[in-house]
């Protein structure tokens, strides 16, 4: 019995309620947007400090975009700029520490539209 409950003490860190992690607001381009222009950095908005620890951001189906290297800091938002992006469908991941210290991570994806001919 005790030997069991000692086992099971460390998960108990682990289940705390998902509401208390911290959380993606919105980003930019926002998810799922279909863009007519290339954009020129991706913008995250947390609903509160957090690090930044891993942004990756690549074309669906291709290859990864490289992305320039940032220091790591405490922010509730953050801006990357990116290299001039050809049309197609991107996916950005992101990962961050977590306010409360857990990291929790997530992804969207957007849309570069070919350019209209005039
Ligand atoms: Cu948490």
């Amino acid at each position: 019995m005790r030997r069991r409950a000692l086992l099971l003490a460390p998960l108990a860190g682990v289940a705390a309620p998902a509401a208390a992690h911290s959380e993606l607001r919105r980003s930019v381009p926002a998810a799922g947007a279909v863009l007519e222009r290339p954009p020129e950095r991706i913008e995250l908005h947390f609903n509160e400090r957090v690090q930044l620890t891993a942004l990756r951001l690549r074309r669906v189906g291709g290859e990864e975009v490289a992305l320039p290297r940032r220091a790591i800091r405490g922010a509730a938002s953050e801006t990357v700029a990116l290299p001039p992006l050809a049309p197609g469908e991107y996916r950005a991941e992101w990962r961050i520490i977590s306010a409360d210290g857990h990291p929790v991570g997530g992804a969207f994806t957007f849309r570069v539209e070919p350019p209209r001919s005039p």
